[in-house]
């Protein structure tokens, strides 16, 4: 729903970010064509990491070589072929990949419309492991938990929990009423974007209404909390760097 002119819910901190579908603008990404690139989260707003939107129109793809960071996408709506080096398959809404570092990974023949959401951040390696492996899959292979035992709060964990890995990429889906237990302080930093329904997150001491295609950046230690709210689920899809020490 666009807002009112000269509104907007959108909330950049120097801790957190709240930005919503209509605060887009697209970038121009080496490697991208036929789509536009919002890059909804940045070290540009001290991040450690970057979140972008993909909006593919039918002839688009994005190509890009390989190199020290590391790559997860998401299919929000439509669909695409992804490969990751030799490996490759159509994904549909819901789809997902993981390009380790040093490997390349394409987007093509995607139907027009496509969004893909990715996470994006350099590896770092650890001492006496392997890095970690390609991926292709589907939420819909990936069993949702209680979260910490409650049944109104499911947590789906899209990527392997495995020291290789250093970031987790996980989709959070709560019935209307559900919430998260307490408020959230630590030290790993989250992007999210809502998938479906609304609900209220507390990020540091503001209260933010929040509704599907909005993106949030919390920082290290930023206080979080969410609640849904209405009539329909909500879920989210959200980032966090994981598995390596504070120093
Ligand atoms: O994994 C997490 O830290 C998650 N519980 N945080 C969040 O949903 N804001
Ligand atoms: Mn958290």
């Amino acid at each position: 729903m666009p807002e009112l002119f000269g509104h907007t819910r959108a909330h950049v901190g120097a801790r957190h970010a709240l930005i919503t579908p209509d605060n887009h603008v697209g970038s121009s990404l080496p490697g991208v064509s036929g789509a536009s690139a919002a890059v909804l989260v940045s070290p540009a707003m001290g991040a450690r990491f970057a979140q972008t939107l993909l909006t593919f129109e039918s002839r688009g793809s994005a190509r890009i070589a390989a190199s020290d960071v590391e790559t997860f996408g998401f299919v929000m709506a439509g669909g695409a072929r992804a490969a990751v080096g030799p490996k490759g398959r159509r994904l549909g809404a819901g789809g997902y990949f993981f390009a380790p570092a040093g490997s390349d990974w394409s987007l093509s023949s995607p139907a027009g419309g496509t969004q893909v959401t990715l996470f994006q951040k350099k590896y770092v390696p650890l001492a006496g492991a392997r890095g970690p492996r390609a991926i292709l899959s589907d939420q819909s292979r990936v069993r949702g938990v209680p979260f910490l035992g409650d049944p109104a709060a499911s947590l789906q964990v899209l990527l392997p929990d495995e020291p290789a890995f250093d970031m987790a990429v996980n989709i959070f889906a709560y019935r209307p009423g559900g919430h998260l237990p307490f408020v959230e302080t630590h030290v790993m930093e989250h992007g999210l974007v809502m998938l479906s329904g609304q609900g209220v997150y507390r990020l540091e001491d503001s209260w933010y209404p929040v509704r599907a295609g909005d993106a949030v950046w919390m920082a290290p230690y930023c206080a979080q909390w969410f609640v849904a709210m209405g009539k329909v689920p909500a879920r989210y899809l959200y980032y966090k760097d994981v598995n390596r020490d504070a120093l």
